[in-house]
């Protein structure tokens, strides 16, 4: 298979990386049957990186072949969780020490920058697979109490075969999300890493073979959503399926999933998050932390607070106070150290986001700042803020998943949980006050599966994020994620009692 090899030299990294890119079924690494490849760019400028190998159904088969393989053998019921923890701390000591290349890999993939990457994306996968590392060996059913002539109990069982499937946006951060909570409860796995991002995805296997996993737990088949990920999908020997992506998308997932053997299906899917800031929030952190909540990750983060609710008494100093604080974020090469902003991830991306904001101009709405790409080549865009908008705008109503936020004034309470609430989507939602009952009332009232009160886009791998309403089903992180990847199963002794 083809390698990729590049040779670091920024201020933050330096160094030479080179790792086979092929597929990684059975421990190796593998052309596609097909021998295609599939080119990475960089977003920085639209050149070509590298190539890695193109997976067809063929090899998400050989993968589902290996994977049930290792469930049978070496995995699964067979390999006790303490085991199962130990190589899952091995493989955190390893990331830790390739830390710095992960965050390189990532920047120049994705094109976010690699202080965010590092302290963010490697940072929290790392703690990510070691939370769960704690818990494989946790991961236990119960007695239930029944007649005294029996013994009943649980056993959580792993599922099996699971196959995974995630974006671009926050490539290894998806893959430790996914693959932490599934390794612990003793699951083998087949990920597909998106086909815009799969560098950081590839590089990993190599290290889960340096920490020694038997071959077949973990199979990486880089490749399309309609090819490979169909393929996951509507396996009829995989089961269970976990996504990230597009609502679109998930859709589809649960079609073919149901289409074919019922596997289980998790969804974390879009959003259009609100961030309401009342008259009395501490006027300085609520624009802080706005500015944070949709400008960070280029606003391709699925709880960004892509609608800013502001209370009228405070509504022209905020938007003021906003305007300058977005007017000072630099935008520009992800490796300068003090870059806020890269690339948006794409071509298709970035003309995407270029058509929400035309179609806002069009509709009416006043640009604040920015409306416009940033320089002459790569996929970069001005943090750009909208007023003037009304709800039945399709910057209002949906994903842009780019650096584009409304700003929008609001009279009261009531006024402004309906409004919020007006959306499809139920990913997240922030509330500013120092009022406590407020804050609390109003959080609660809010259709999201997270609500952060004076802060956003906060997450630790102990606490479970997911969606409401179209935003997805089931949840990650914490002990909630376990059940996405145990069956439970029953299990009556008779103790005595005779027909
Ligand atoms: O996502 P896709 P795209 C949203 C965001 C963005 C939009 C489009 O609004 O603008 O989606 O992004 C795989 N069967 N989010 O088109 O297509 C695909 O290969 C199985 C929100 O890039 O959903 C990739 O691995 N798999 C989001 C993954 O799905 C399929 C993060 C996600 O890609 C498939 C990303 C198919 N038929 C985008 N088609 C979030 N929630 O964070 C594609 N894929």
């Amino acid at each position: 298979p083809s390698a990729f090899t590049h040779e670091f030299n920024t201020p933050a990294f330096k160094g030479k990386v080179s790792f086979s890119t092929g597929l990684f079924i059975n421990g190796q690494f593998l052309d596609g049957s097909d021998k295609t490849t599939i080119d990475v760019i960089n977003p920085t400028n639209g050149k070509v990186i590298t190539s890695v190998s193109e997976g067809t159904p063929k090899d998400v088969d050989l993968a589902v072949d290996a994977a049930h393989a290792a469930f049978d053998t070496t995995w699964g019921l067979h390999a006790p969780g303490a085991q199962r923890s130990i190589l899952m701390s091995k493989l955190v000591a390893i990331m830790e020490k390739n830390a710095d290349e992960l965050a390189a890999l990532e920047a120049l993939d994705n094109g976010k920058t690699f202080n965010w990457a590092r302290n963010v994306d490697v940072a929290g996968s790392i703690d990510c697979i070691r939370y769960y590392a704690g818990w494989a060996d946790k991961v236990t059913g119960q007695v239930q109490e029944t007649t005294e002539d029996k013994l009943t109990y649980t056993r959580h069982e792993p599922i099996g075969v699971v196959g995974q499937i995630i974006p671009w946006n926050f490539p290894l951060l998806m893959m430790a999300w996914k693959l932490g909570p599934a390794l612990a409860c003793g699951n083998t796995i087949i990920l597909k890493p998106s086909e815009f991002t799969p560098l950081t995805a590839i590089r990993m296997c190599h290290l889960i073979n340096e920490a020694g996993f038997p071959p077949g737990v973990v199979n990486v088949i880089s490749g399309y959503g309609n090819t490979v990920g169909n393929a996951i999908s509507s396996h009829m020997r995989i089961e269970k399926v976990a996504f990230t992506g597009s609502t679109l998308v998930g859709r589809k997932i649960m079609e073919s999933a149901a289409k074919s053997n019922l596997k289980n299906v998790t969804l974390e899917l879009g959003g259009k998050s609100p961030n309401i800031i009342f008259d009395d929030a501490d006027l300085e952190q609520a624009v802080n932390w706005a500015a944070f909540g949709i400008f960070w990750n280029h606003g391709q983060t699925c709880c960004a607070g892509s609608r800013i609710y502001v209370q009228e008494g405070i509504y022209d100093e905020f938007l003021k106070r906003f305007t300058e604080k977005t007017r000072s974020l630099k935008v520009g090469d992800p490796f300068a150290p003090d870059t806020f902003q890269g690339p948006q991830v794409s071509e298709i991306q970035f003309n995407r986001i270029m058509s929400y904001i035309e179609s806002g101009k069009a509709a009416g709405a006043k640009v604040e700042i920015g409306g416009e790409r940033h320089g002459t080549e790569g996929y970069f865009i001005k943090p750009t803020i909208f007023t003037n908008v009304d709800p039945s705008m399709k910057i209002v109503q949906e994903e842009i998943f780019g650096p584009v936020g409304v700003v929008i004034k609001f009279k009261d309470e009531e006024d402004v949980i309906k409004q919020a609430n007006d959306t499809v989507y139920g990913l997240a939602a922030a509330v500013f006050t120092q009022n406590l009952n407020r804050a609390i009332n109003t959080a609660h009232k809010l259709k999201a599966g997270t609500a952060w009160i004076n802060c956003v886009n906060s997450l630790h791998s102990n606490v479970p994020f997911g969606g409401f309403k179209q935003s997805g089903i089931g949840r990650e992180l914490g002990e909630y994620a376990l059940a996405n990847y145990t069956a439970v199963k029953s299990v009556h002794v008779n103790l005595g009692h005779r027909m």
